[in-house]
């Protein structure tokens, strides 16, 4: 699969009132660059570790951004947890990358939400916030793709839109990350199997976007290309909105094989390895 982007997105979104306002662009990177999601790796999927070990030390040294848009972990309990041993390993393979000269960008997703600064000091990373508009080059002739990890799009999912502003919330992660470590790991696996549970019971189309809270997002952003994860239906969608057309791609999850999404500043390829 390739595609050109879609026309070069403003710099200026709507605002308001109906007048231009400048758009924060969270980041700007270099090309060629490559989108990963959804790898939830643990250390009860060893394929997949192994998968993202090889990816790291093969097809990502042909890029010069790497940017991983959330669920990296099956689960983080906090930047305490850095000592596992899976979790050591993930920093160190993500801390040699950077070191050799490629920037690395992550945004957490519902599973690694905890990941903060001290994880991204370990695999010498830089966080995104959700969503993340990034310019690859300078100029105004650069391209834009906006990222996002791809849960706040399902908004059909009521329950888990509550249960998303509950573990958003500032003072929740602070009463969470105050309690032991081994407290917070018992508690995130009676999560992980409510959360199985629950996926089962549900119908198909509420885990997956919400139309309009994807033309929202392009919206309020200058109708830019999209790029996002969460639920694991990879694909290549186009949007006609407002006259525009805009490219909304979708991120594979992993399962035992390294997959991705490469940009060179013309083209968007979906590669597995
Ligand atoms: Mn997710």
């Amino acid at each position: 699969m390739s595609e050109r982007p879609s026309a070069n997105a403003p710099t200026l979104a709507p605002a308001a009132g109906g007048g231009a306002a400048p758009m924060p662009e969270s980041v700007h990177a270099a090309l060629p660059a490559l989108f990963i999601s959804d790898l939830h790796l643990s250390e009860d999927q060893p394929d997949t570790v192994a998968a993202f070990l090889g990816f790291l030390e093969g097809p990502a040294r042909a890029a010069r951004s790497l940017f991983i848009l959330g669920d990296l972990f099956e689960y983080w309990a906090g930047d305490d947890d850095l000592d596992a041993p899976l979790n050591r390993r993930i920093c160190a393979a993500l801390c040699a990358l950077a070191d050799g000269g490629m920037r690395i960008f992550f945004m957490a997703g519902n599973r690694d939400l905890l990941a903060g600064e001290g994880f991204a000091r370990a695999a010498g990373l830089q966080l995104l916030a959700d969503p993340a508009l990034v310019r690859f080059g300078c100029g105004d002739d650069a391209p834009l793709v906006l990222l996002s990890h791809g849960d706040a799009l399902c908004t059909d999912d009521l329950a888990y839109q509550a249960y998303r502003r509950q573990v958003r919330d500032p003072a929740w992660q602070a009463g969470f990350l105050a309690q032991p470590l081994a407290t917070r790991k018992a508690f995130i696996e009676g999560l992980r199997q409510k959360s199985e549970a629950a996926k089962r019971a549900k119908a198909m189309e509420i885990m997956d976007v919400n139309a309009e809270a994807v033309a929202a997002l392009l919206r309020a952003h200058g109708y830019p290309t999209l790029v996002h994860g969460h639920t694991h239906r990879p694909a290549r969608h186009e949007h006609h909105l407002d006259g525009q057309r805009c490219v909304r791609w979708v991120l594979s999850d992993w399962h035992g094989r390294a997959t991705w999404l490469g940009f060179d500043g013309q083209q968007f390829e979906a590669s597995s390895a």
